[in-house]
């Protein structure tokens, strides 16, 4: 059996991903001990169906889409225990995820590329490297492309207090129902964890000191849920 190949953008220093939907998939390969290969690649247009990372390549297969890879690693390694058995807890996994992957998702994106000071920081940590003009260049375009994405999404059409106040309703919302629980599946960690460690841990990033920091600083259910998981899975990164 050939090895799985993950496709994702290159990473940056001292965190996995600038992508949460790629560091749902690594972790999940990490946790349930998948080898893989990991491929960085600066464009999703050329290689991916759905011209977005992550994509895996296994075999012949090539999947695009962070919940289609993980269905089908579920299926296909016959990885027990990845759904709860009650269906109302099943149903809060699933809402917990819908709710990091379609709304928590786009405010972090907005501290990154739209809010002045957050990206001033992006161009700095992304493109220091690069001749003056042609960062001014790329960053005009990235920063255009974003603002059409999260106008068209809605984000965009808010003030930037109403961004953060609705991020910090979901994130609230996840820290509740976080509390007297280790991982969401209980005891052990799960899927729908895979994808709540990776959005939650990808707003906390101290380039970029936003309400949603500010709030996971003072929230020890979120400080000690995002650090059991890097403590295990990513020994090489400060703790947060
Ligand atoms: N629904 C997709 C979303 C993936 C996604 O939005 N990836 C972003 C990075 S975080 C991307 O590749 N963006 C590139 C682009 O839109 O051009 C998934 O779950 O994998």
């Amino acid at each position: 059996m050939s090895k799985i190949i993950l496709i994702q953008f290159p990473k940056p220093k001292l965190r996995p991903s600038f992508s949460p939907y790629c560091v749902k998939v690594e972790l999940f390969l990490k946790v349930h001990e998948i080898d893989y290969i990991d491929h960085l690649e600066m464009n999703p247009h050329k290689t991916s169906p759905t011209k977005k990372f992550p994509v895996i390549i296994d075999d012949e297969k090539i999947i695009s889409d962070s919940d289609k890879i993980l269905d089908h690693l579920i299926k296909k390694f016959n990885i027990q225990n990845q759904y709860a058995e009650d269906p109302k807890e099943a149903a809060i996994h699933h809402l917990v995820e819908a709710t990091l992957n379609e709304s928590f998702y786009f405010p972090a994106l907005y501290s990154r590329w739209v809010d002045d000071a957050g990206f001033n920081k992006t161009m700095e940590l992304n493109f220091s490297k690069v001749p003056y003009l042609i960062r001014k260049f790329i960053g005009y375009q990235v920063r255009k492309n974003m603002s059409s994405q999260l106008y068209g999404q809605g984000t965009l059409r808010l003030k930037r207090g109403e961004i953060y106040a609705k991020a910090l309703r979901d994130l609230r919302a996840v820290e509740a129902i976080l509390k007297d629980r280790k991982y969401l599946g209980g005891d052990k960690i799960n899927k729908a964890d895979c994808t709540t460690f990776s959005f939650i841990y990808n707003a906390l990033n101290p380039n970029y000191p936003t309400p949603i920091l500010e709030f996971a600083n003072n929230s020890n259910i979120i400080k000690e849920y995002v650090n059991q998981i890097l403590k295990i899975y990513y020994k090489e990164h400060p703790l947060f």
